[in-house]
């Protein structure tokens, strides 16, 4: 397998951290193609729980180099602290590599994510308040400030001030807030370009020269499926392009170089933030899923909303992303229940549809059309085979492959890397 793209095929928080890290052994190269420190991996290595937000999950694996794309907005502040933290817990760590054309998370972007979140009011998105949607903002305007900027005292002066222009009218005139002061802003942010310089570089090319070399390629998505900008949840979405086709611009990759297409799901569904979310469970079921499954944000700590698995969903994911195999994560939650459910269309305005509407307001008003299998007692966390877990629990994930015409090639039973069953 030369490239392989790995995303998370519902609202993100599928467990991406550890398939990553389980598919990033067998890669040279793991890529982030898009987000930024919006997103966490939880990874357990050599026994140890690692908590990463930027970069790669494959930096714990001291033979791989990690590159972040073109498409990540990066803080550099958040990526300086990242690496200092690995190097206190002392991991042998892999080489990292910045995009040169990725963009960069300045002071402004983090405080118009909190202001413009505040003044939606009810209307809010609930963002991680990372400055990323304002980041992208400026990217898509053509104001953005780049890695390569930063590393030109002059270029990242003059585009500094033409920045804070506008958007200190924007804090002193509509938000009654002090202007940013220009002179610390550049001074903190030239210290942090001499830290990364020797970290930017082409990315495109480091990628292309890795494939023509005949080297393993993994390109790592954040979030999921449904917070794609063009594919998900419109508005309640991030402001990048998690899905497959994600990689090829936010790593600067043509689309056949890719082999393969994994997508990352849950057992159950999770989402945080606003938005709907038709299989959410706001009673007892929903809340034994959190406590079991230890459904709290990475980023941000915040109670993530639990629900049954979808399978509208994950067959949507399919056809967005040309999703070849899925992983199918914590499988072991779902264990001790009586009866596990699985939604396999919505109820809506009098009739039932099977295909993720394009209507946020429809998908609003849907109601989830469930199938009820039977559970299993059993505790599965030490299982190593498909062969070997609980007839119900099989039937389960087959219904799963059934309903979303995908096969399920690795299936998890807890966060260790061991505890992951492989079908071929
Ligand atoms: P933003 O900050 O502009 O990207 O927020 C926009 C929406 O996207 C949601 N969002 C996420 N949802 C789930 N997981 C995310 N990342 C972390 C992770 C979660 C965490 O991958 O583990 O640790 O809390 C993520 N990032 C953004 C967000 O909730 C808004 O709905
Ligand atoms: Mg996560």
């Amino acid at each position: 397998m030369a490239a392989v793209v790995l995303l998370g095929a519902q609202w993100g928080d599928e467990g991406k951290g550890k398939v990553t890290d389980f598919l990033a052994e067998k890669a040279d190269l793991v890529v982030r193609y898009q987000g930024g420190n919006n997103a966490g991996h939880t990874v357990v290595a050599q026994g140890e729980e690692f908590k990463l937000h930027l970069i790669p999950s494959g930096i714990l694996y001291p033979n791989k180099t990690c590159i972040i794309g073109n498409g990540v907005v990066v803080d550099p502040k958040v990526l300086l602290e990242e690496l200092d933290y690995l190097a206190e817990r002392k991991v042998k760590m892999g080489k990292l590599r910045i995009s040169s054309n990725a963009h960069i998370i300045m002071p402004y972007h983090r405080l118009l994510d909190e202001l413009e979140e505040e003044a939606r009011g009810d209307q809010k998105i609930g963002t991680t308040k990372r400055g990323i949607g304002p980041a992208y903002v400026d990217k898509t305007t053509r104001v953005g400030i780049r890695m390569i900027d930063l590393l030109d005292a002059e270029e990242f002066a003059a585009k500094l001030r033409r920045n804070l222009e506008v958007k200190n009218n924007l804090f002193v005139k509509v938000y009654g807030r002090e202007p940013l002061d220009f002179e610390s802003i550049y001074q903190e942010y030239l210290g942090y370009a001499e830290k990364l310089r020797s970290l930017v570089t082409d990315g495109s090319l480091a990628i292309d020269e890795a494939i023509k070399a005949g080297e393993k390629v993994l390109f790592e998505g954040a979030q999921g499926t449904l917070l794609d900008l063009d594919h998900g949840t419109y508005p309640f979405v991030t402001s990048s392009h998690p899905i497959a086709g994600g990689a090829c611009i936010g790593a600067g990759v043509g689309p056949t170089q890719i082999n393969k297409v994994v997508g990352v799901i849950k057992a159950y569904t999770t989402r945080v933030g606003e938005g709907p979310f038709p299989t959410e469970l706001m009673d007892k079921m929903g809340d034994r899923i959190r406590e079991a499954g230890h459904e709290f944000g990475t980023t941000t700590g915040r109670a993530r909303r639990c629900g049954w698995f979808d399978a509208v969903i994950a067959r949507y994911a399919v056809r967005v992303s040309g999703i070849s195999d899925f992983a199918l994560m914590k499988l072991d939650v779902l264990s001790g229940l009586e009866k596990v459910k699985i939604c396999v269309g919505y109820r809506v305005n009098g009739e039932v549809i099977y295909e993720f509407p394009q209507s946020q307001k429809i998908f609003k008003a849907c109601e989830p059309v469930y199938e009820e299998l039977p559970g299993w007692q059993e505790d599965i966390t030490g299982v190593k085979s498909f062969e070997d877990l609980p007839a119900s629990a099989q039937a389960y994930v087959q219904r799963i492959e059934k309903l979303t015409e995908t096969k399920v090639t690795l299936i998890a039973v807890g966060p260790g890397r061991e505890q992951t069953i492989i079908r071929g």
